[in-house]
C-alpha cells in the first residue's frame, strides 16, 4: 500500500471548504454527504445506485455488525468491502452511541460499556480497543474513537463527566489504532451546548494530531440555532489542515447551514428512513407522499432531476405504492431522496469552487420556501 490517508483543502469561499479525502480506496470530494449503511447495507438501494448518485463513501455501525453477522466473520469472509460489494472507502461508527440508543441493559464505566444485544439478548462488551479491533476487522477506511454522547437538555456536570471520559477514551483508541498510514481514526468533539467544555474538547482533540475529527453530541434534542452556535464556537479551535465531520446530521437545512461554517462531512439516517416512511426531500422542500392531496396528482416529484424515481413516476403513483404499503415505494423514495441529498452537495461543491456559496445557499433556501408543491 502505497497511497496514504490525506486531506486537500482545494478551495475556500467565507467559512464554506471544499476539499478531497484520499486513499487508497478512493477520493472523497468535499463537503460530502455519506449514507448510511448500517448493517453493511444502504436500506432498500443496491450500492450500484448509491454509488451512481455520486456517493465516495458509505458509513457502516460497530454496534451492528458485532451483534450480527459480528466481526470476526466478517473479516473472515474478506472484510465489509468485499462482503457487500463495496469496494471504496468505508467509514464506520465506534458503537457508543448506538448502544445508547439500541441496546438493553446498558452500564457504562471507566473501562467501556457492558450492553444486552436488541437482537437477541446476548451481552457483549465494549472498550476503546475492541471497537477499534472491530473496525479494522471490518477494514474500515475512517475509524472512530469510542466516545459518550449526552442527550441535551442535561446538566454541565453530566456533560462534563461524558466529554472527559470521551477525551480519555480517545487517547485510548489512538493508541490501539496505531500508525496506518491509508487509514484514519477520527477524535469525537464532545462537551454538549456549553461553550467552555466545547473548546476543551477540541483543544485536547487537536493537540493529539488526529487525521480528522468528529463533532458529535449534536442533534441530540436542542434547536437548530443551538447546534450552528456549537458548531460556530468549536469548528475554529479545530486545525484547518483537517477533515471535520458532524455525526448524523441532518436536513438538507442543517448541511446547508453547517457547511457555511465550516463542516466537511456528513451522515444521516434521514434520506434514507424518510423514504421508508413516506417522504420525499426535494428542492421545493419535503412532501410527503401519504397526503390525500397527491391521489390524482401526475406530476412527477422534480421533472428536472437525473434521477428516474423522482423524474418519471407521477406523485399519484407514489401515493398509492405508500398507500399499499408496496416495497418499491421505499425503493424509489429512497432512491429520490439520496438523488437530492448528492445533487445538494454536488452544488455546494461547485458554489465554494466557484466563489458563489452564498448565492446559491439564498436560491437553494428560496426553492425550499416557495417552490412549486
Ligand atoms: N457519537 C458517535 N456517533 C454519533 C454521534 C455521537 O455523538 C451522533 C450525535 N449526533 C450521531 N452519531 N460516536
Amino acid at each position: 500500500m502505497t497511497e496514504r490517508f490525506r486531506f486537500n483543502l482545494l478551495a475556500t469561499n467565507g467559512k464554506a471548504r471544499r476539499g478531497e479525502i484520499t486513499m487508497p480506496r478512493g477520493t472523497v470530494r468535499t463537503p460530502a454527504f455519506m449514507p448510511v449503511g448500517t448493517a453493511g447495507t444502504v436500506k432498500a438501494m443496491y450500492l450500484d445506485q448509491v454509488r451512481e448518485l455520486g456517493s465516495d463513501i458509505i458509513l457502516g455501525n460497530v454496534y451492528h455488525l458485532m451483534l450480527r453477522p459480528g466481526a470476526e466473520r466478517v473479516a473472515r469472509l474478506g472484510g465489509l468491502h468485499e462482503f457487500a460489494r463495496w469496494p471504496y472507502p468505508i467509514l464506520t461508527d465506534s458503537g457508543g452511541f448506538q448502544v445508547m440508543s439500541l441496546a438493553d441493559l446498558r452500564k457504562l464505566d471507566e473501562t467501556g460499556v457492558r450492553f444486552k444485544s436488541h437482537i437477541d439478548g446476548t451481552e457483549y462488551s465494549l472498550t476503546p480497543e475492541r471497537s477499534i479491533e472491530i473496525q479494522g476487522l471490518l477494514d474500515s477506511d475512517i475509524q472512530m474513537q469510542l466516545d459518550e454522547c449526552i442527550r441535551l437538555p442535561a446538566e454541565r456536570s453530566e456533560i462534563e463527566r461524558a466529554m472527559e471520559l470521551s477525551l480519555r477514551w480517545a487517547e485510548r483508541s489512538a493508541k490501539a489504532f496505531g500508525d496506518q498510514p491509508g487509514k484514519a481514526m477520527f477524535g469525537i468533539v464532545q462537551g454538549g451546548d456549553v461553550p467552555d467544555l466545547r473548546i476543551r474538547s477540541a483543544e485536547a482533540l487537536a493537540a493529539m494530531d488526529l487525521k480528522g475529527y468528529s463533532i458529535g453530541g449534536l442533534a441530540v434534542g436542542e434547536p437548530q440555532d443551538v447546534m450552528l452556535k456549537t458548531l460556530e464556537e468549536t469548528l475554529p479551535v479545530l486545525p484547518e489542515t483537517k477533515p471535520r465531520y458532524l455525526m448524523g446530521v441532518g436536513t438538507p437545512d442543517d448541511l446547508l447551514q453547517s457547511v457555511a461554517r465550516g463542516v466537511d462531512m456528513f451522515d444521516c439516517v434521514m434520506p434514507t428512513r424518510a423514504g421508508r416512511h413516506g417522504l420525499a426531500y426535494t428542492r421545493f422542500g419535503k412532501i410527503n407522499l401519504r397526503n390525500a392531496r397527491h391521489a390524482e396528482d401526475q406530476r412527477p416529484l422534480d421533472e428536472t432531476s437525473d434521477c428516474p424515481a423522482a423524474r418519471d413516476y407521477s406523485r399519484a403513483y407514489l401515493h398509492h405504492l405508500v398507500r399499499a404499503n408496496e416495497s418499491l415505494a421505499g425503493m424509489l423514495l429512497t432512491w429520490s431522496n439520496l438523488a437530492y441529498y448528492q445533487s445538494l452537495m454536488a452544488g455546494i461543491r461547485a458554489a465554494i469552487e466557484t466563489g458563489r456559496f452564498d448565492d446559491f445557499k439564498t436560491e437553494t433556501e428560496h426553492g425550499w420556501k416557495c417552490g412549486d408543491l
